[in-house]
């Protein structure tokens, strides 16, 4: 990657590589200066740093994306265009596989990102009409996948509840010619349950809000999500920020671009309907104590949308299936057991119906010439999270956020010592906080959390909750980043409940509700960890399948930072931004960028830039483009240890000595036009 010629910007500087100390106190400083004028975008090198505005800002259109088509990356100011174009054209001219990784926690603007990104690539590569279709459908499935994946929640009203891995595949005249999306880990318990301040999937509201009287009628649903138990847990259904009547409109419009017909789309509704009715469904007990259903309408209109049986629908939840010798017996549920299974159904469902639908979407957007291709991967995961109370899928999220992190050291370092040593060059290695001690804490085979969870899964007998709580303090207990409710006092000073363990995540400390806070019963203790070691168990064998598909491409960081956590626009939460630079490392990642050589380039572009500042070189050097760098350079006065000549570029230590050339230069440009200007005055 090639090093910033950059100027001064007036408010603040471009990039942190060039601040005059690498102090955390001068990066907010320049951060601040530069949000309070709307400067949303600050590099550090060809790391995008983007602070979440919380307003629409003129600088996503049209005119701007062309001013960024194929312009070298500091030659403008700082913007996700740039780094687009980078990818692109190095992408182009190398024919290698990128990806960009977009990190930040909750609401900090990485779907956003995601989004600039995918659109600038929809305007700025070659069109005809074939690949408009196919650049139609990659655009047209970000509303369709956030109408079923994203949800409000506290910090934020579009939150995405999935992960998503999305690759543009790009022939070799850079024509987008196709797409595949990965998704991970879908948050299905928020089906069944939300907490307070927060929403269900968009989806529901949106078919209840916005949906015809016609198609309600056929789903046999009512106006209004209030009917419905599954959307007004968080009693917050109707908000000002969200319209879902519109939205509904956008999806609609959307699905037929990805190709679903009506029988598809309809298919597709009657599921989602069959949800809603099952969170309706309720239980009464009769004078055995054997659960009963209150009423039968919500349960048969489940079982005509989905086309199963009504009487085995109704005994599934609420009888359980014995295996004895030969012969089934049934026992019957409690009614919490019932609403368990009512519950446990809704969000298979809805599980399942996210996976087709993907697998849709990638049906729609293949690309009909795999042969030769590259590809630009978006990697938008949900943000590291912290809540009042966090469950199972919170472990996970934060667990993907640490494998990020890992992932974004490794390279970044790595990079940089390789190309050190590919060009010869000596340096001296940074300190920084290595966070693979946390990932081993959570993924190590047999001493890890997950295997630990897995291992009391397996045990025959007694395994709840609490057991394996026991066994993780016996395994963990003097860990450094695992804090048990006996040691929460000493080392943090804040008390742990019996059921909780924390951990010190790279990004802060989160406690861990083992021990369902909704539900004390023992058994469904017990199945609730069955079901976490299935997901936990599969996710740590994606997440390692990402590592290695990202791993084989060449990386683009995007870091977004939550400016306030009350989403106002101008507010420039200087705590919280502080926190956010810390753990995501900007700090570290600068001093590694200015540890050994703040700026690198290739010798003829180098050349090619300041050779109006010699005369030995302007206006036209004849010999290799290594030598009239060195006779450049000379002339300039740098001094020996301010430069190293590498293999094929030269590195400057110092952003100071490139800000004198580029001055030098910017006064030499002027002085050329004003004698050109002279000159030609008299005729
Ligand atoms: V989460 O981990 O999915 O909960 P994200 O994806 O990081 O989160 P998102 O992109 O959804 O956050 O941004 C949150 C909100 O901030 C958006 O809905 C916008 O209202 C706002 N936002 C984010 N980026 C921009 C931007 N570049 N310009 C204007 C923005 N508003
Ligand atoms: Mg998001």
């Amino acid at each position: 990657m090639e090093g910033a010629l950059i100027a001064r910007d007036r408010v603040g500087i471009q990039d942190f590589v060039l601040l005059d100390e690498t102090t955390e106190v001068a990066v907010l400083s320049n951060l601040k200066k530069r949000f309070s004028k709307d400067l949303i975008y600050t590099y550090i090198g060809t790391l995008l740093v983007s602070v979440n505005p919380y307003k629409e800002l003129d600088i996503y259109n049209k005119k701007q994306m062309e001013i960024y088509m194929g312009v070298n990356f500091f030659e403008l100011p700082p913007h996700i265009y740039a780094l687009a174009d980078n990818a692109y054209h190095t992408m182009l001219t190398e024919f290698n596989n990128h990806f960009i990784l977009i990190s930040g926690e909750s609401g900090a603007g990485k779907t956003e990102a995601s989004k600039k990104i995918l659109q600038y690539y929809a305007v700025s590569c070659p069109s005809t009409t074939l690949l408009n279709t196919v650049r139609d459908k990659m655009l047209m499935s970000n509303p369709v996948l956030e109408a079923f994946g994203n949800a409000k929640t506290l910090k934020n009203d579009n939150s995405s509840r999935f992960g998503k891995y999305m690759d543009i595949q790009f022939d070799s005249q850079g024509d987008a010619v196709g797409g595949h999306i990965l998704n991970y880990l879908l948050e299905k318990s928020r089906v069944v349950h939300q907490n307070h301040g927060e929403r269900n999937f968009h989806i529901f509201y949106q078919l209840v809000e916005g949906g015809s009287d016609d198609l309600l009628r056929k789903l046999g649903l009512e106006r209004g999500c209030q009917h419905y138990n599954y959307l007004t847990q968080g009693e917050c259904a109707i908000l000002p920020s969200i319209n879902d009547k519109n939205d509904w409109k956008t999806v609609k419009n959307a699905l037929q671009v990805i190709n679903f017909d009506e029988a598809a789309t309809n298919h597709l509704f009657e599921v989602i309907a069959s949800v809603l009715h099952l969170g309706n469904v309720r239980f009464d007990s009769d004078s055995k104590g054997y659960t009963l259903l209150s009423n039968n309408t919500e349960l048969r209109w489940v079982s005509n949308l989905l086309g199963v049986d009504a009487h085995s629908l109704q005994e599934g939840l609420t009888f359980r299936k014995i295996e004895a010798k030969k012969d089934q017996v049934l026992s019957p549920f409690t009614t919490d057991h019932a609403i368990y299974a009512r519950d446990a159904l809704a969000k298979a469902i809805y599980g399942q119906t996210f996976t087709w639908l993907v697998n849709r979407i990638n049906e729609s957007m293949e690309n009909k010439d795999p042969s030769r291709k590259t590809v630009i991967g978006l990697l938008d995961i949900y943000g590291f999270e912290v809540f009042y109370v966090n469950s199972f899928e919170q472990f996970c999220i934060n667990y993907c956020n640490e494998k990020l992190q890992q992932l974004f050291i490794q390279l970044t370092l790595k990079s940089e010592q390789e190309e050190y040593e590919a060009e010869g060059i000596e340096w001296e290695p940074v300190q920084f906080f290595n966070n693979k001690i946390i990932c081993d804490l959570i993924e190590e085979k047999h001493r890890g959390i997950i295997s630990v969870l897995d291992e009391e899964c397996l045990r025959p007998g007694d395994a709840t909750d609490l057991t394996f709580l026991e066994r993780l303090e016996e395994m963990m207990g003097n860990h450094p980043h695992f804090v048990t409710h006996k040691l929460a006092d000493k080392m943090t000073r804040k008390t742990l409940e019996r059921g909780d363990f924390r951990l010190l995540h790279y990004a802060g400390e989160v406690t861990y509700c083992v021990v369902g806070k909704r539900n004390h019963n023992e058994l469904l203790g017990i199945m609730t960890l069955v079901l976490c070691v299935q997901v936990a168990t599969q996710f740590k064998s994606s997440l390692q399948k990402l590592t290695e598909i990202l791993m084989a491409k060449e990386a683009w960081y995007i870091r977004c930072l939550k400016s306030n956590e009350s989403k106002q626009p101008g507010q420039f939460d200087e705590a919280l931004i502080r926190h956010q630079v810390k753990y995501l490392g900007l700090m570290e990642h600068l001093r590694v960028r200015r540890a050994g050589f703040a700026y690198r380039r290739k010798y003829d572009i180098f050349l090619k830039r300041y050779k109006p500042l010699c005369p030995a070189t302007w206006p036209h050097w004849r010999g290799p483009p290594a030598d009239g760098v060195e006779v450049l350079v000379q002339h300039l006065g740098y001094l020996p240890d301010e430069y190293k000549m590498g293999r094929t570029k030269i590195f400057i230590r110092h952003p100071r000595t490139l800000f004198a050339t580029e001055d030098a230069y910017e006064k030499c440009k002027h002085e050329l036009a004003t004698r050109i200007q002279a000159k030609y005055k008299g005729y």
